[in-house]
């Protein structure tokens, strides 16, 4: 079967760390956000892969190629993001026979893509302890028997974890109407498969929607967490590695470093000396952690650089950031209540009582910079020495 990867979203959410790197790119542990869902309908038996990109295209095409893992990689451009369906329609050519339709930015339990596979027509609902946010699946016998969006009085509370595994006949009912939001959306190609056909919904142990700035560092979080030591880069005889850490061919950790994992120390990057790193962290391709640093449950994306006396936690840090010495994070706030964050100009919760910053590409930050929980940090912005950083620039 052949299996969709929605990957031609903006990532509006998620800015600045999309602002060059579409957000299926983004790292999450040791792959590319996207390359988890890819992997995970290789993994269910899918043998072709169709990408569906527009977005900073380049950027997943230069990554994912014409093949991965042996099974062929395709791409199908969608030139203006009008929503789900119209980016599965967007594949129209690529598709004969049955098909599946994965999110991108989702994180799936491997094993539910298998079983949504082959219980096919097939639908991935996760148990929710809030379905009202969510399209909601009601089930009759086994079966599923309609979906409705953010509903006030849920049926279920199975929401709808955006994994399908569509019969033929569905490409021929993609070009849906508009929503209400102006998006022509697969759930109403997915409702019209309900009254047509016997849908299985199949329930996933875990399942992850990667929107917003502190969901890339739960995704991380989780795929960090499955990740067994292997240590094969050069490791100092007087580091400490303690639990799954990770060190790449190619990485470096010098003397004196405590490293306790979940940590992924990917290949060309250097920590230490003297440095403590804790999970769960990844410390990105070539990035620079120096002497008297501790990092924290953070994502230092490639390229970036903290290489004197700072502490960075709860922090997502962009591509070739500079932070200047003795650059310190606050992760917390003296009265203990959830860190907020902007999000496309609303200041909204995170839901989490430790959360860091998140840094844009190249931001570059001056020596002693106090930055303050919830802190953004746009793509090239500076501090400057000295300075307590409390409004997002
Ligand atoms: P969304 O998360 O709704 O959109 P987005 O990824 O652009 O993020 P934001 O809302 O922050 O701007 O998209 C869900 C999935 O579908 C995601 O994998 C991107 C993909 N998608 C497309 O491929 N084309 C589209 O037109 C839309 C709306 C989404």
């Amino acid at each position: 079967m052949k299996a969709v990867v929605l990957a031609a979203g903006k990532g509006t959410r998620i800015r600045p760390l999309s602002d060059a790197v579409p957000k299926p790119m983004l790292p999450v542990a040791d792959r590319p956000l996207a390359a988890h869902a890819v992997d995970a309908a290789i993994d269910a038996g899918a043998d072709e892969i169709v990408l569906v990109v527009g977005y900073e295209a380049d950027e997943v095409e230069s990554f994912f190629g014409s093949e991965r893992r042996g099974v062929p990689v395709s791409y199908a451009v969608q030139t203006e993001q009008n929503g789900t369906a119209d980016a599965v329609n967007a594949a129209r050519e690529h598709l004969e026979g049955p098909f599946a339709v994965l999110n991108g930015d989702n994180l799936y339990d491997p094993d539910a893509i298998e079983r949504l596979f082959e219980r096919r027509p097939a639908v991935c609902a996760v148990e929710v302890d809030e379905p009202s946010n969510y399209g909601v699946l009601s089930t009759d016998d086994g079966t599923v028997s309609g979906i409705v969006e953010k509903p006030a009085n849920p049926p279920t509370n199975l929401a709808n974890a955006g994994a399908y595994a569509f019969p033929e006949k569905a490409a021929d009912w993609l070009e849906v109407p508009a929503s209400e939001r102006g998006e022509h959306e697969i759930t109403d190609v997915l409702a019209r498969v309900i009254e047509e056909f016997a849908v299985t919904p199949v329930t996933l142990d875990r399942w992850m929607d990667v929107g917003r700035p502190w969901e890339l560092l739960e995704a991380n979080e989780w795929k960090l967490g499955d990740l067994d030591r292997r240590i094969e880069g050069d490791v100092s005889d007087s580091a400490h590695l303690e639990g799954d850490v990770v060190v790449e061919p190619g990485a470096t950790v010098k003397p004196g470093v405590v490293i306790e994992g979940p940590v992924l120390i990917r290949s060309g990057a250097t920590v230490g000396p003297n440095a403590y790193v804790r999970g769960a962290t990844l410390i990105g391709e070539d990035v620079s952690v120096g002497n008297g640093v501790e990092i924290k449950n953070s994502v230092l994306s490639a390229g970036t650089s903290v290489n004197h006396l700072s502490y960075v936690g709860d922090s997502v840090l962009g591509q070739d950031v500079n932070f200047g010495a003795g650059t310190t994070v606050a992760n917390l706030r003296h009265d203990d209540g959830d860190v907020k964050f902007t999000v496309k100009g609303e200041r909204i919760s995170t839901g989490r009582r430790k959360f860091g910053v998140v840094v844009g590409d190249r931001v570059k930050t001056g020596i002693n910079s106090s930055l303050t929980p919830g802190l953004k940090l746009g793509t090239e912005a500076t501090t400057a020495p000295g300075e307590v950083v409390e409004r997002d620039r």
